[in-house]
């Protein structure tokens, strides 16, 4: 089915768009970080009960950042917003920064920023490249703690509203490399009209396979480049 040209499209990623680039997904590390399950370690429970635990869980992410590279597909996706005559909304669940250093503009971090922080005094969200730790302050207000701009489990991911806007009126929706195993971005697919294409594009089938239409199995540097290629009619 050909997409009309000023199509509104969805694309939705998770870990394995950025596997291939060398960060791990969190299946490969099966959801463990230093023998702590992450759904404990990223928690606003877990902060508040041991907060240098999480500052070095995610200091340690943060700090990999540097030494990985955008992938192909990546780059495809930018390519896609570019050249795509209607709207392109990238949904990433990812939190590192791979998308934007690919090019992506109208990107959602729906559940955060490794490289930005969040005032707990000003609530303003900060840029933050180094370490943070308890004694970091807020450099808007001068005087408020610093906690990652992560969105943890339990915490309501960012952008809900236009996201699920954007679904709504979707021609495509494309999920690329996401387990199916975390809500509400598992269930974004339920969200789609009853005539938007929808298109699952991982190793393995995931959680919520079933409820798409077409599959393509395969590595996200494989498959991304050629469905966009596919998409523009080149
Ligand atoms: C919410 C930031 C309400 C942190 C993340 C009990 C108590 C409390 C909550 C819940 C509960 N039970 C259920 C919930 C809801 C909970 C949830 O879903 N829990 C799960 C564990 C059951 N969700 C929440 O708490 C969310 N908030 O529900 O608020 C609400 C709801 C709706 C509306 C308003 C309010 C908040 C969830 C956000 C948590 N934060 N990230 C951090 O990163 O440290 S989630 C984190 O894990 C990631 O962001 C990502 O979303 C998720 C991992 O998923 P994937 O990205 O899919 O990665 P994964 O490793 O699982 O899979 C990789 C895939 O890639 C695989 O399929 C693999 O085959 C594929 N792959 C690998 N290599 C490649 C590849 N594909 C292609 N090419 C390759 N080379």
């Amino acid at each position: 089915m050909t997409l009309p040209r000023e199509a509104t499209l969805v694309i939705l990623t998770g870990a394995g768009i950025s596997a291939e680039s060398g960060l791990r997904t969190f299946r490969d590390a099966n959801g463990l970080w230093e023998n702590h399950r992450v759904e404990d370690v990223a928690t606003p429970e877990a902060f508040h009960r041991n907060p240098a635990l999480v500052y070095r869980f995610y200091n340690e992410r943060r700090r990999s950042l540097p030494g990985v590279q955008p992938n192909a597909a990546h780059l495809a996706l930018a390519r896609l917003e570019r050249e795509w005559a209607g709207e392109v909304l990238l949904v990433t669940q990812n939190v590192d920064d791979l998308h934007d250093r690919a090019g992506s503009r109208n990107l959602l971090h729906m559940h955060g920023e490794l490289l930005k922080g969040r005032c707990l005094g000003c609530h303003a969200v900060l840029d933050w490249p180094g370490d943070m730790d308890s004694d970091s302050r807020c450099p808007a207000c001068g005087r408020g703690r610093v906690r990652p701009h992560i969105v943890w489990f339990g915490e309501v991911p960012l952008e809900m509203e236009s996201i699920y806007r954007t679904l709504e009126r979707c021609a495509l929706f494309a999920a690329i490399g996401t387990s199916g195993h975390v809500y509400p971005a598992a269930g974004f697919v339920g969200a789609v009209g009853p005539e938007t294409r929808t298109v699952e594009l991982n190793l393995e089938p995931s959680r919520v396979a079933d409820a798409f239409r077409e599959h393509r199995a395969g590595r996200a540097t494989d498959l991304v480049p050629a469905f966009v290629a596919e998409l523009l009619g080149s």
